[in-house]
């Protein structure tokens, strides 16, 4: 990661510089950047694709669809084309079309691993990927697990997101003019295998409510209507596995792509809606990243802000990664006198109230419980095994 702080004219910018899987796996070859009129000869990068190339892509294949995040303008685009294409599609939160009614019978709701059933088992044999770089694991398998299986790649920038040649067009708005005949998908029987899964996930969530994902879902139905910014790092990937696809946020979006950890308390502080309810859900080590991001509170106009940290002792990601304790930075620090040193309200939740008044500058500590978690977990990942 390289970080470059800015303060250009009035505005302080913090620029963080991505670089894509894989980092540095074998000899790093030399690249040089291109100019702005030789960006369509990026490496691992078809020349750049047209209309024709994807009408082609749409109507001789049968591809899983994956929506990473959108612009707000490209909401309604995205929603129509995947309502009349009607290949089983997967969301991300960060789309802001998970759980969206209009796409109730083709959106796989039961996470995932239901991806990777989909392209073992051929039901889809390709992928068709719309929006930024998806955050899920998944798409990082198209670097080897899933070599063989075709990418095309519908954006609004021109970074294809794998180092593997993919077909890539830098337009959302082909979506509107693409014409297709529908793929011949087995819809039914995939739809009745998701949805009596996504049932069953459901049923553990509440049947764990204190847990970190029972407290997720719970906190998502809490949160509908609302401003959602995810931070670092597993509330990125619990609430595409565990956010309740009843709620209807108006907006959901996280920094990933940078992926520090720094800095995601001030991008959601610049991000907030004026008219709307400001969620922030992070973790307690990318809030402890940013704890001077709160010097700002003077300066910020009227903005209904709740900034959630998850307070699970550590980073706990590691934890499911590396069996060594030292890769949590484990803690006990509690967040209540930051709040009070920038005069922000502060509550501690262990479960998810109905009603609690909040305040405009609003932190919770919220804390998981950490058998229910483990429970979870472990109940979980048997539903996947095969
Ligand atoms: C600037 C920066 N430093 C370190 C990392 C490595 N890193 C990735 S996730 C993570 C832990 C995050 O912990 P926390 O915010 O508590 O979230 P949790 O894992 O518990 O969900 C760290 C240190 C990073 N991504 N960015």
């Amino acid at each position: 990661m390289f970080r470059l702080n800015l303060c250009l004219g009035k505005k302080p910018i913090h620029v963080n510089v991505c670089f894509e899987e894989p980092l540095i796996d074998g000899p790093v070859p030399k690249i040089d950047l291109p100019t702005h009129s030789e960006r369509t000869k990026l490496p691992g990068q078809l020349p750049l694709g047209t209309l024709k190339e994807m009408e082609n892509f749409l109507n001789s294949h049968k591809p899983l669809v994956m929506v990473g995040i959108l612009p707000e303008k490209a909401y309604g685009t995205v929603l129509d084309f995947l309502k009349q294409y009607k290949a089983p599609v997967y969301c991300e939160g960060i789309s802001s079309l998970r759980g969206h009614p209009d796409i109730k019978d083709i959106e796989i709701r039961s996470g995932e691993q239901m991806i990777h059933r989909i392209l073992r088992s051929g039901v889809c044999d390709s992928v068709l990927r719309i929006g930024g770089v998806p955050t899920t694991r998944v798409w990082r398998d198209l670097e080897d697990k899933y070599l063989n299986i075709p990418v095309f790649s519908v954006s609004f920038n021109h970074f294809t997101g794998l180092s593997r040649p993919v077909q890539h067009v830098n337009s959302l708005d082909l979506l509107s003019q693409v014409e297709f005949s529908n793929p011949q998908h087995e819809n039914i029987k995939l739809n009745i295998e998701d949805s009596s899964r996504a049932e069953t996930v459901r049923a553990l969530l509440t049947k764990y409510p204190e847990s970190e994902q029972g407290l997720i879902y719970s906190l998502s139905k809490r949160m509908d209507g609302g401003s959602i910014y995810l931070g670092n790092s597993l509330p990125i990937r619990e609430w595409d596995s565990c956010s309740s696809h009843d709620a209807r946020p108006l907006r959901v979006a996280a920094n990933r792509g940078a992926n520090g950890i720094d800095g995601q308390l001030s991008t959601f502080l610049g991000w907030a809606h004026p008219e709307a309810e400001n969620w922030c859900l992070v973790g307690d080590l990318t809030a402890l990243y940013d704890l001077s991001s709160l010097w700002a509170t003077s300066q910020l106009e009227a903005r209904k802000l709740r900034i959630v940290v998850i307070n699970n002792g550590g980073g706990q990601i590691f934890s499911r990664m590396f069996k060594k304790e030292i890769f949590v930075n484990k803690h006990q620090i509690s967040f209540e006198s930051w709040a009070k040193m920038w005069n922000w309200s502060y509550q501690k939740w262990h479960n998810i109230p109905v009603n609690s008044e909040l305040h405009d500058h609003q932190i919770i500590e919220l804390v998981p419980n950490w058998e229910q978690t483990q429970e979870f977990w472990k109940e979980y990942e048997s539903l996947w095994r095969e």
